[in-house]
């Protein structure tokens, strides 16, 4: 049996207001091909299918014509909720989709056992357990360990999530014991090498759970929500497979992939890393004005889709007739096909002025994420590091209900 795990589909993703949505389907259109080709029996999705809450009609569209494809193919999908997601949006058609061998697993269920999900075999044999994790809020954290009492948010969530999984592994255990296992999850685990796209789920690293929580019970374990494909805690089988398209220009030197897992028996599962081939490269160009000038010109992108470019110009004096000349110089190239300046920066050495400004020239409110923007405002009060931790969590919370308000 094959399995085949991605997740950060981000459907519905802009950057700086331009579509990456070429890209997206041109993953897709690769993941049915590989579907194919490896004759894969189960695909995973850990999380963020879409990037908001309440996504557009065409962005919709285009996640109904994605799991159109998968059901001709027979195959069985396990959709999970994400941070990103609305989980009443992901559920609704749950019913249906179940008629198409697709599971989803929008939000976290009251009683974790029916996360578990069986496959079966042609023969009607449970081959394999998949644990369908979704991204555990705050609030089914509290119901499962209601009757403790914790330092802080931040313990409370760790060991929440710690008890969720501890519990399945439990099940699998005692009901399927020699069963092989799969855990999915959508969180952010210790270690794990982030990028500029992830919406922080809870403050800092100090939520971050210890790859140890996972038991040994599962054989892999399908992470989602960190954008880099990479393995956690040194162990192959506990993984991100990171998003399939590049989401900020942080992750231009990531090589995006999908993982296929291959189930024969009980034990660790190691995987092989498929590449999805690239289409669009995200560049980033540095120097004075002269040099970004000259090497803009001789810039040639090498992929399908038009190139995104960022610029950083360093000069040593503040001039807005420099700003200026620049402005130009973008809004040339920009009538051009082959690439678009996205974003820009200009770094002066000395100043306009002594006082600081929360940003450099350029800068805009799109890159700094809202939990930066809180920590600076923080940093203008004289607060101990205690109460700044507590406002930061309580920002977050709210936060955290304001960007997945059902719709
Ligand atoms: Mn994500």
């Amino acid at each position: 049996m094959k399995i085949l795990h991605t997740a950060d589909w981000h459907i519905g993703k802009v950057l700086h207001k331009h579509s990456l949505k070429e890209e997206l389907e041109a993953f897709f259109d690769f993941l049915i091909e590989t579907i194919k080709s490896e004759s894969i029996n189960v695909l995973l999705v850990s999380g963020d299918i879409f990037d908001l809450a309440n996504p557009s009609s065409k962005d919709r569209e285009i996640y109904y014509n994605l799991l159109s494809k998968l059901s001709q193919l027979g195959i069985r999908t396990i959709i999970t909720g994400g941070n990103h997601d609305s989980i009443n949006l992901l559920n609704a058609p749950k019913e249906i989709l179940n008629h198409l061998l697709i599971t989803v697993v929008g939000g976290a269920k009251e009683n974790p056992e029916e996360e578990l999900i069986e496959i079966k075999n042609d023969k009607g044999e449970t081959e394999l357990i998949i644990a369908a994790v979704p991204f555990l809020r705050d609030k089914d954290l509290r119901t499962i360990n209601s009757d403790k009492k914790y330092k802080d948010r931040t313990e409370a969530v760790r060991e929440g999530i710690k008890s969720h999984y501890m519990r399945l592994a439990a099940i699998c255990n005692e009901k399927y014991k020699d069963i092989p296992a799969i855990a999915m999850g959508h969180l952010y685990a210790k270690g794990a090498l982030t990028s500029d796209s992830e919406r922080e789920i809870q403050v800092g690293n100090a939520a971050a759970v210890e790859s140890s929580i996972f038991s040994d019970t599962f054989n892999y374990v399908a992470l989602g929500h960190i954008h880099r494909p990479q393995v956690i805690g040194k162990k192959e089988y506990i993984r991100y497979s990171g998003s399939p398209i590049a989401l900020s220009f942080s992750e231009k030197e990531d090589n995006k992939s999908f993982v296929i897992v291959e189930v024969k028996s009980k034990g660790e599962l190691l995987p092989t890393v498929i590449t999805i081939p690239k289409q669009r490269e995200l560049k980033k160009i540095k120097g004075s004005l002269e040099e970004v000038k000259s090497k803009l010109e001789k810039y040639k992108p090498a992929y399908r889709l038009p190139s995104f470019v960022e610029l950083e110009v360093y000069e040593l004096d503040y001039s807005s007739l420099m700003i200026s000349m620049l402005e130009d110089v973008i809004a040339l190239h920009n009538e051009g096909n082959s690439f678009k300046i996205l974003k820009h920066k200009t770094f002066f050495e000395h100043g306009q002025n002594d006082t600081s400004t929360l940003f450099t020239h350029g800068e805009q409110i799109e890159d700094v994420s809202p939990i930066e923007v809180f920590k600076k405002r923080l940093e203008s009060e004289e607060i101990d590091s205690d109460t700044s931790q507590k406002l930061q969590e309580a920002f977050l919370e709210i936060l955290e209900t304001i960007q997945t308000e059902e719709v």
